[in-house]
């Protein structure tokens, strides 16, 4: 049976290594740097259900690379590199899931991985930090599993373990498809919550009704001009933003979250990705929440420095 080594014990990688271990599944923690020489307590993971699911797993560093045998990265999209390049002593032939949010890192991990099988998850599970080691999963959603390159294309049998804990997992040879639809919904939800400090639920409520549709029309023209004969149309995008919001709808978004308690957030891969792929479609929504968010992770980070 194949160990699942999760880098980055954010909300989602803790509700996954959850899921598995639930599952009889094998789950390490892969910890950068920055975390050694921490207390490291078991993982407290609330499930659906509101039981406490306590989750005991070894610590791994970089240097235990070697021995990973399966890689599932939830670290945020703007660690991803620098925690890559830490695990120097990764064997070639063990594959990298990347269930990273936004898009626009792939290029850059095929260089730094060029032999590895690489391949991208796109989970749409509600997860959410209470606090370090203690995670609810807030809802259950689908989970998308497909190649980056060639060497990926080897690996399908592992939606069959992934599918038995997550509920939901499948193979798709187009999984850029559905990065684009989780990063359209993203583009929508996270800076809008971001922004206004409100939980998803909220954006349903009429005082939000023309930002969203505006944000969402600009978004919408962005993703199905990268691809039209892939996208979908105008009112299932809707229908479709519309579902997140109600089933999420508890939830803070991760950026929400990332935003109000001062972090840096995933703005340049979600909002960041659709300016720089707007080719002259007019997104000034995107670019004034763009700058807005922008402000306000500079003005922290000099508060903080
Ligand atoms: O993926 C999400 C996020 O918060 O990043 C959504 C779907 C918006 C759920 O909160």
């Amino acid at each position: 049976m194949t160990e699942w080594t999760i880098l980055g014990a954010g909300a989602l990688g803790c509700v996954i290594a959850g899921q598995l271990h639930q599952t009889g599944e094998r789950v390490g923690f892969m910890l950068s740097e920055r975390h050694r020489g921490h207390f490291h307590p078991n993982l407290d993971l609330i499930t659906l259900s509101g039981r406490h699911q306590l989750i005991q797993s070894q610590p791994r560093f970089p240097e235990h690379a070697r021995k990973v045998e399966c890689l599932l990265v939830f670290t945020k999209a703007y660690h991803v590199l620098e925690a890559l390049q830490e695990l120097q002593h990764l064997p070639k032939s063990t594959p990298v899931i990347l269930f990273n949010n936004g898009m626009g890192l792939s290029e850059q991990v095929k260089a730094l991985l060029p032999d590895n099988p690489l391949l991208v998850g796109v989970c749409s599970h509600g997860a959410m930090k209470e606090q370090d080691w203690l995670v609810r999963h807030t809802g259950k959603g689908d989970t998308w599993l497909g190649p980056l390159n060639e060497a990926g294309k080897a690996w399908q049998h592992l939606i069959k373990p992934l599918a038995k804990a997550l509920n939901h997992c499948e193979w798709s040879d187009d999984i850029a498809l559905h990065q684009r639809r989780k990063l359209a919904v993203n583009a929508v939800i996270n800076p809008l919550t971001a922004q206004y400090n409100i939980s998803n639920g909220q954006l349903a409520e009429p005082r939000f009704k023309e930002a969203v549709e505006q944000l969402s029309d600009e978004v919408y023209q962005v993703i199905s001009n990268l691809d039209a004969s892939s996208a979908e149309s105008r009112e299932d995008f809707r229908r479709r933003l519309a579902q997140v919001i109600e089933l999420t709808a508890a939830n803070h978004s991760s950026m929400q979250q990332d935003v109000t308690h001062g972090r840096k957030s995933e703005i340049d891969y979600i909002t960041g990705y659709i300016l720089q792929h707007a080719e002259g479609i007019p997104v000034p929504v995107n670019q004034q929440l763009y700058d807005e968010i922008k402000n306000r992770e500079m003005h922290k980070t000099k508060l903080a420095a």
